[in-house]
């Protein structure tokens, strides 16, 4: 049975949750006091030497980091991940998307307002997380439209990847009610089958 270190605040790890209760798969999750330096420690950097979760234990010996690279290893031959492909690049296609133009402002935005004081200096990076989240979620709105699935005609691992921090955008101060096909989307993964809640 895999074991996932994480912490249940982060989206990075939210989608492997998502993905192992889709699939109906059995697991352990074991939580890391990551605000509390338990992502540094040396039995977690030697699991990580980037002392990041989430981080899947595959066995005794093999250890997987990154979100997105753990999302591929277990969709692998499941409906989530498509057979051909071209298919198959464009869902990598939108996972370097999610982690180079949607994580690091959406995710970041509400790191910053959720967990951080008001008066903390970092606040001044809000603007432009703004500025550079709302443009990823401008092409998400623009790619949606007319279409029910990122890839395909069927959920996969790029909505899963996608959706853990869309979805709670709002807490980093993103108006979503802009986006009318961003809201149907986030409508129809919750309505998948094995769904469950951050
Ligand atoms: N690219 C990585 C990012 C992982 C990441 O940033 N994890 C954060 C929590 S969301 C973390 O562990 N931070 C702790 C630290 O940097 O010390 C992934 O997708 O897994």
């Amino acid at each position: 049975m895999a074991t996932v270190f994480g912490m249940s605040a982060s989206g990075n790890c939210y989608k492997i949750k998502l993905l192992l209760d889709m699939l109906g798969m059995p697991y352990e999750w074991r939580e890391v006091d990551v605000l509390n330096g338990g992502s540094r420690t040396p039995a977690f950097l030697a699991m990580n030497p980037n002392g990041k979760v989430p981080v899947l234990q595959i066995d005794s010996q093999r250890f997987l980091p990154e979100s997105n690279a753990i999302l591929v290893y277990l969709a692998e031959a499941s409906r989530f991940y498509p057979a051909d492909k071209f298919e198959c690049a464009q869902v990598l296609q939108w996972m370097f998307f999610e982690q180079y133009s949607h994580e690091p402002y959406i995710a970041v935005a509400r790191f910053i307002k959720k967990f951080l004081p008001a008066e903390h200096p970092r606040q001044s990076e809000i603007p432009r997380l703004h500025e550079r989240g709302y443009q990823a979620l401008d092409v998400m709105e623009k790619h949606l439209a007319g279409r029910e699935w990122f890839v395909g005609s069927e959920m996969t691992i790029a909505d899963i990847a996608l959706y853990a921090y869309t979805h709670d955008a709002a807490a980093g101060g993103f108006d979503l009610s802009r986006y009318p096909f961003i809201n149907a989307w986030l409508q129809r993964v919750k309505m998948q089958p094995g769904y469950v809640q951050q």
